[in-house]
């Protein structure tokens, strides 16, 4: 029987099958040793042992993110807050740079709706960024927008990613059918102290037809490795720039076009600076495997 792992507890694992049914499932002797051979989101042959089914194999992955520790993710969801608290959108551009450098999908839901649909200034300042990325507005207090996610997710995995306090896990509350979540959910990105996190595990929750990682709110986000002409292509606003020369960064080289767009605000002037400020970074370290 196939299945997908939602989630993996010390020496346990919740899996779904095609059916929809959930399992929890032991390893089979060799998997036990390493708690990288399966993670969530990995696809798993299960034999039907009594009285737990057993995780025989884990199917190659597509990919495998480090953090959190998923497997075969396809899109990330950007959760960005507008007020209370502000959020950043440099730190926005980074995670949405992170998913084209790792070949995710991307898109961003803006939360707190509640707070500033009244203010028009919001949507004003997030046009750049709806002009290119899937773009949804929700309020988890009015539970508005939300019903809009799942289309926007299809059927695969998303991890969701954010600024502490944005809303993700709010959010997600939202999205779950009623009752499932509350447990897993408040499992999951957990607060200890002043500001300091705790994610033990990372679970998938069903969203539509897709599954959903809540993830607690990284201040620090390396960039995956990357060269300077990968991070350029990250932008979609300039891939098809044709400037004097192939390689240009659009970072003031002679005969490039980027300027000039930026003059007739054509492209945004805050993104092509996040952009700067990206490759003026020290390479990220190479020891630390993104996928
Ligand atoms: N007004 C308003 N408040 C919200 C909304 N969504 C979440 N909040 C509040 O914002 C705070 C943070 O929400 P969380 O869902 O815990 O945020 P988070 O992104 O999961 O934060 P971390 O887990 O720390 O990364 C809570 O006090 C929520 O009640 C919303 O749509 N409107
Ligand atoms: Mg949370
Ligand atoms: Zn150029």
């Amino acid at each position: 029987m196939r299945g997908r792992v939602l989630e993996v507890l010390a020496d346990v694992a919740r899996v779904v099958d095609a059916t929809g049914q959930v399992h929890l499932c032991q390893f089979r002797g060799r998997l036990k040793r390493d708690v990288d051979q399966v993670l969530a989101g990995d696809w798993v042959d299960l034999a039907p042992t009594r009285p737990m089914a057993m995780v025989e194999r884990v199917l190659p992955r597509q990919n495998r993110l480090v953090r959190p520790p998923l497997a075969n993710a396809e899109g990330l969801l950007a959760v960005f807050c507008p007020i209370q608290p502000m959020g950043s959108l440099a730190l926005l551009d980074r995670r949405l740079v992170t998913a084209e450098l790792l070949g995710l999908l991307s898109a961003i839901v803006v939360t707190k709706a509640d707070l500033w649909a009244d203010d028009p200034t919001v949507w004003q300042r997030l046009a750049p960024w709806r002009a290119i990325y899937p773009m949804v507005a929700v309020s988890s207090v009015a539970g508005d927008g939300w019903e809009r996610i799942p289309d926007m997710l299809g059927d695969g995995v998303w991890v969701m990613t954010g600024e502490s306090g944005v809303g993700k896990t709010s959010l997600l509350r939202r999205l779950l059918p009623d009752g499932t979540g509350t447990g897993a959910v408040g499992a999951l990105s957990g607060r200890t102290g002043r500001g300091r996190h705790t994610t033990r595990t990372v679970a998938l929750a069903p969203v539509g037809t897709a599954w959903l990682a809540d993830t607690p709110g990284f201040t620090h986000l390396e960039l995956p490795p990357h060269d300077a002409l990968t991070l350029r292509d990250a932008f979609p606003e300039w891939r098809d720039a044709r400037c004097r020369y192939g390689d240009c960064r659009h970072l003031d080289e002679p005969g490039c076009v980027v300027p000039q767009w930026l003059a007739t605000g054509q492209i945004s002037a805050e993104r092509h600076q996040h952009y700067r400020l990206l490759q003026a970074e020290p390479e990220p370290s190479r020891h630390r495997p993104w996928m």
